[in-house]
């Protein structure tokens, strides 16, 4: 567990880094494509979110939501990330979507610095946006 201080721009800067962004997102696509097959069904997807409290957080749910209000809360989300209607996430879908999502999270930081109790780990797309903020200041 670290604690982190972040704002808006530290998340803007990050998604900012092409290069820097889109590894990340790569490297939790693949996490999260557990047969392998290159595209994110329904179940990966859900169970991506299940471990990803950022997102719940971000999309409104919180502990004592019901099983079926879950459901249908999830079932939104993937049609948001499914663009082109095929039942599958694939990469640039992915990109595209967390890309909007860490954009609206730092509009909700705005310029006001918030400390974040954060699991360690690696995984964690607002850890990698301070750390990739601390990496610059101390170079
Ligand atoms: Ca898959």
């Amino acid at each position: 567990m670290g604690v982190v201080i972040i704002d808006g721009s530290t998340v803007r800067d990050f998604v900012g880094n092409d290069a820097l962004f889109n590894k990340s997102v790569d490297d939790r696509f693949s996490a999260l494509d557990l047969n392998g097959d290159g595209v994110l069904s329904r179940s990966e997807l859900r169970k991506a979110f299940e471990t990803f409290r950022l997102l719940e957080a971000h999309f409104g749910v919180d502990v004592v939501t019901p099983p079926e209000q879950l459901t249908q809360l999830y079932d939104s989300i993937f049609d948001k990330f499914d663009c082109d209607h095929s039942d599958t996430v694939d990469l640039e879908e992915f990109r595209s979507e967390m890309k909007k999502i860490m954009l609206a999270i730092a509009d909700g930081l705005g310029s006001c610095p918030i400390q974040m109790a954060l699991e360690d780990d690696d995984q964690n797309f607002l850890k990698k946006a301070a750390d990739f903020e601390a990496s610059k200041t101390s170079s």
